[in-house]
């Protein structure tokens, strides 16, 4: 059946304003004075289209090394914050994001958090995460899991300055009051397993024979670059191309075929040179970096020219558009899992 308008606000006359205000003192509310905002009739993001320069945020990143220790900092963090939500520290309603630095000889401490979170590596030449006892070498364009509840911690024995990008699912965690933190006892956790470990057991389309899944996220911890970006190469020789995004790919635990956190889902899209793309809009809200190329992208009424590693959010239900000067890649990530998993996600395409 077609549907209509939902709730329409009545008229508030000086005899029911005088019942409301009696309401009040009883802590109880009308809801048909609030219902079209409590249940809005599509999604309303309290969150705006915005991009950060990268440039610029490099160098109040640097400063910020010369103003602070990670040991002082616990994670010298610098917070993407919604230019529409002062104050909440976060990029979308259910996402945060942050630009990390870890200067040449500096660890940063071992610690876990329930909220999980991923990197998406922008400047990395020495750099290392250790994750659960094992390390990984970070390299530019890698994207690495912070599992909740794993302890973490990261270094740079390199002589440039490491940066990344963190995405974490803090607002989730703290809407549903699940919040933990722990620092480990000692400096460091131990590393209890060879580098490359976790990606020769599954990230070559085998698994261990005794492999069982003993956690949600992903066993793979670094999806590297290199790899990543030759299977976009691959299907982009092979087609067809996406009117919308051109050639898009998401990262997959390998084990399940699902997303790698149940959190957090991330994907990574070619725009061939030139490549128009028609617009798009999905529920779930992504925040991207550009991981190569340059080019532009219509985020509702508002156009956004991006150039390697600037960062933009586009918010829920609001269409984007992206368009390439020569070949460019994104990285994106959102809640996606959790809308999934809940039935709430929705997309449109063509918008
Ligand atoms: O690297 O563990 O951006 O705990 C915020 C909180 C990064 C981290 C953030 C964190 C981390």
């Amino acid at each position: 059946m077609a549907s209509t308008t939902f709730h329409i606000k009545p008229e508030t006359s000086a005899e029911r304003r005088e019942y409301y205000q009696r309401l009040q003192q009883k802590h109880a509310a009308p809801l048909w004075e609030v219902l079209g905002d409590l249940i809005p009739a599509q999604p309303r993001p309290t969150a705006s289209p915005a991009l950060w320069r990268y440039q610029e945020m490099r160098a109040l990143l640097l400063e910020a090394g010369k103003l602070i220790t990670p040991q002082e900092a616990e994670r010298r963090v610098l917070i993407l914050e919604n230019p529409a939500m002062p104050g909440t520290s976060l990029i979308t309603q259910s996402v945060y994001a942050g630009l990390q630095l870890v200067d040449p000889g500096e660890t940063t401490p071992t610690h876990r958090h329930v909220t999980s979170a991923i990197r998406f590596v922008i400047e990395c030449e020495k750099g290392y995460t250790a994750v659960d006892g094992e390390r990984t070498t970070m390299h530019p364009g890698d994207f690495v899991l912070t599992p909740s509840w794993t302890y973490h911690d990261h270094g740079n024995p390199g002589d440039t300055p490491v940066i990344w990008l963190d995405g974490l699912d803090i607002p989730i965690v703290n809407l549903l009051g699940t919040s933990f933190a722990e620092r480990y006892s000692g400096e460091f956790q131990p590393v209890t397993r060879k580098e490359g470990d976790a990606e020769a057991r599954y990230s070559e389309g085998l698994l261990p024979l005794d492999y069982t899944s003993s956690r949600l996220a992903s066993p793979v911890f670094n999806y590297t670059y290199a790899r990543s970006r030759e299977a976009l190469d691959r299907l982009y020789r092979n087609g067809p191309l996406d009117e919308c995004h051109g050639i898009k790919m998401q990262y997959a635990n390998p084990a399940t075929g699902g997303y790698p956190m149940p959190t957090i889902g991330a994907f990574l899209q070619l725009l061939p040179s030139g490549f128009r793309g028609a617009a798009y809009r999905s529920t779930d809200a992504a925040v991207y970096c550009v991981a190569e190329g340059s080019g532009r992208s219509k985020i509702g009424d508002a156009d956004f020219d991006w150039r390697k590693n600037d960062v933009f959010v586009v918010p829920s239900w609001c269409p984007v558009s992206h368009q390439a000067e020569g070949e460019a890649v994104l990285f994106s990530f959102s809640d996606r899992p959790v809308q999934k998993a809940l039935g709430l996600w929705r997309e449109e395409a063509p918008v």
